[in-house]
């Protein structure tokens, strides 16, 4: 990475400027699916109005064994305007509580986890911030408290994807911006303390667009050192044309410690990262071909090397846009057109596993009907060898789906 530089950009706001409030199920469109012969060992919850509703990358799984995700719904607008809703349901599909977060402006709600019982969601806003699009950061509580809101951005277009949490409840957003001294675009990233407060933001690419959108942190114990590892896409570095893969490591303090890109002749992009417990990295994402998307998952690593690059694809496009690791497996959830069968329609989600040593491919599930589903998130319980993960339709904002494997 010849430029990376830091900057300090921010706007803050009053906490009082946007609100949150609980809803339940019956105010909405909710079902849960049973299982099924076709789907033995699943529940899927559907969540979801007339208009569009649409949940994002996040999915967390707390100690207790709920699952949260984040996303966004136009059927449901307290002041007209799109709110971030955050869907808590419990281990068995039933859903809990729904948390709205709302303003005057449209919340896109892309990611969020939880530490204790305070639930951070970043994404991008309108109507708060520097102009246009802003990301944000916002952290709430399950009764709707929201404890602060903070916005990050220019005039231009910027935006928060994903996030991750480091050392002290320290937590690291990544996302892009066209402003802040980017050129075309650059990968932006900002460490908040628990408040919200800015530590350090810095934007890094080149003379073309640059896009990050997975974070992982990883601390070293041994070492007593942190670091952030962020994934995403670029063509300013150009290994094998087009945009190509884009893999950075920082550490805690911000400073580079090596950045990689790797990819083919057509268009290359990683979408989410995660660490395992020895500091190895995984990336999922795309690789096309003419001009058909693949998967592709990778390992890394922590000094920066490529272990294994594993991608497949059918006739048809596909694509993974979550990975998470566990003590067995790598996971990829996407879409996938080739690999459906049966009374399944054409594009389905699905959930990959992967040897985590070999990058061979152990299994594949694929889920859906007739409709479009995509996962775009994936985490696993191993302790009872279940995984989760959550598709979405274009009317339905949440469907979470349990399968034993
Ligand atoms: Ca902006
Ligand atoms: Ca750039
Ligand atoms: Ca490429």
């Amino acid at each position: 990475m010849r430029r990376i530089a830091a900057l300090i950009v921010l706007v803050l706001l009053p906490t009082s400027i946007i609100l949150a409030m609980g809803f339940n199920g019956s105010q909405v469109y909710n079902y849960v699916q049973p299982s099924s012969t076709v789907y033995p060992n699943t529940w899927m919850l559907t969540l979801g109005g007339p208009e569009d509703d649409y949940p994002w990358w996040g999915i967390e799984v707390d100690e207790q064994g709920y699952v949260y995700t984040v996303g966004q719904s136009s059927s449901w607008r307290p002041l007209g305007y799109v709110p971030l809703v955050v869907v808590k349901a419990s281990r068995y599909g039933e859903n809990i509580r729904n948390i709205a977060v709302y303003g005057n402006g449209s919340f896109m709600g892309r990611n969020l986890v939880i530490v204790g019982k305070t639930i951070y969601a970043v994404g991008q806003v309108t109507g708060y911030g520097a102009g246009g699009t802003d990301g944000y950061l916002t952290a709430f509580l399950e009764n709707s408290t929201v404890k602060f809101f903070t916005t990050i951005g220019s005039s231009a277009l910027d935006l928060l994807w994903r996030i991750s949490v480091g050392r002290d409840n320290t937590i690291y957003a990544v996302g892009y911006t066209m402003g802040l001294g980017a050129v075309r675009a650059d990968t932006l990233i900002v460490k908040f303390d628990s408040d919200g407060k800015v530590l350090w933001s810095l934007i890094a690419g080149e003379s073309q667009f640059d896009y990050s959108w997975g974070i992982a942190t990883w601390y070293n114990s041994t070492s007593g050192k942190g670091y952030v590892i962020v994934s995403g896409q670029t063509n300013s570095f150009p290994v094998g044309g087009g945009y190509d893969c884009l893999v950075l490591k920082l550490s805690s303090e911000g400073m580079l410690e090596w950045s990689i890109v790797f990819g083919a002749s057509e268009l290359d992009r990683l979408e989410e990262v995660v660490v395992d417990e020895h500091g190895f990295i995984y990336v999922a994402g795309a690789t096309y071909s003419g001009g058909i998307p693949g998967v592709l998952v990778a390992k890394i690593s922590p000094e920066g090397q490529l272990v294994w690059i594993t991608s497949f694809r059918g006739d048809k496009g596909d694509a993974a846009y979550s990975v998470y690791v566990d003590n067995d497996y790598v996971y990829a959830a996407g879409y996938t057109e080739s690999y459906t069968s049966g009374e399944l329609g054409g594009h389905d989600a699905f959930v990959a596993l992967l040897d985590k040593n070999s990058g061979e491919v152990v299994s594949l599930t694929h889920f859906g009907g007739s409709d479009v589903e995509i996962a775009y998130g994936v985490k696993s319980d191993a302790t009872t060898y279940m995984y989760h993960m959550y598709l979405v339709t274009l009317l339905h904002l949440l469907k979470a789906v349990e399968t034993s494997l």
